[in-house]
């Protein structure tokens, strides 16, 4: 196995969307052992520690299609300058939220690295709204769809530059609840997606086999997992702010983070929406761990 040279980025924030709690994500995630973890696997680890998230911008108008505008572009764009800073100095970027939204700024810093990029989007949601269709404005609904190019110019354009990974080098695994806006997007924008019914019907291994193929077939010169813990079932993973039932099991979860690792592909991931407030005795950030456990080649023979 490869041995890496992690470079762990914490994000506190809640910005992207309402329950709070969810900035505490990294250090529940921290807690619950990770470096200790990665290391034994026999990687090399260094903790940034935390980017810094200032205080809620007093006075800032309120757009309620957008709620925390500012303070989701300050975030993206310090995260996104972390990120980029980790890939010159060939780290693996591994980022801990905060809420979803953060990936908008993960892969900003990621996309002008690669020529090529792919990701893999593990969620309950799609996360492609846009202000147009949002039915909360929260913008951790959103981050997948302003990485693709689409959404408030703000975000859309940290960096300079759009977008971040080309629709078609993106596949979204576990979807279970998309909103008619959303669906729309995947169609028109050829994105490839494993609902619940397709896990079902095809079992994680096809469906990760189609994935990986897929990727290789592409050409991807890097590999991004974002990984929303809402993905998993919540029998599993109930510390999350929208539960929805019906989900990824555990065994099948860590089958896909084993099958990830034996492609090699992979060259960045960040897990997200980890809410120690609504856990019971930091059971979401455990599985994390255990899932990154797998994810990096943690072998039990
Ligand atoms: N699609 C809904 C709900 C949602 C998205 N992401 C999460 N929940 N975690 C929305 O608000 O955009
Ligand atoms: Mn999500
Ligand atoms: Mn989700």
């Amino acid at each position: 196995m490869n041995k890496l040279n992690i470079s762990i980025i914490g994000v506190p924030t809640d910005y992207g969307q309402t329950r709070r709690g969810v900035d505490m994500g990294p250090s529940a995630i921290r807690y619950a052992g990770v470096v200790e973890r990665l290391k034994a696997i026999g990687h090399t680890v260094e903790d940034q520690g935390d980017i810094r998230v200032s205080q809620k911008h007093e006075g800032a108008v309120i757009d309620k299609q957008l709620l925390n505008l500012e303070e989701v572009v300050d975030v993206s764009t310090s995260l996104a300058n972390s990120v980029h800073d980790a890939l010159e100095q060939k780290k693996f970027p591994l980022v801990f939220g905060g809420d979803h939204s953060i990936a908008i700024g993960t892969l900003a810093g990621l996309g002008s690295h690669y020529q090529n990029l792919g990701v893999i989007w593990f969620d309950a949601h799609a996360d492609l709204n846009t202000p147009e269709t949002t039915p909360s404005g929260n913008i951790h609904g959103m981050p997948l769809a302003v990485s693709v190019g689409l959404g408030h110019e703000r975000l859309v354009q940290i960096r300079n530059y759009a977008p971040k990974v080309k629709p078609e080098n993106v596949i979204i695994i576990g979807a279970r609840s998309v909103d008619p806006g959303e669906r729309e997007l995947i169609r028109e924008q050829g994105i490839k997606v494993y609902t619940m019914h397709e896990i079902d019907k095809l079992g994680m291994t096809t469906v990760m086999e189609d994935a990986i193929n897929y990727l290789k077939e592409r050409n991807v010169d890097g590999l991004h997992l974002s990984l929303d813990l809402d993905g998993l079932d919540p029998l599993y993973t109930p510390g999350v702010g929208t539960p929805v039932p019906g989900g990824i099991s555990y065994r099948e979860s860590h089958l896909a983070m084993e099958m990830l690792q034996d492609s090699g592909l992979l060259t960045s991931a960040e897990f997200v929406e980890v809410n120690p407030i609504l856990d019971e005795k930091n059971k979401t950030a455990n599985v994390a761990v255990a899932l990154m456990g797998s994810l990096f080649g943690e072998t039990l023979v």
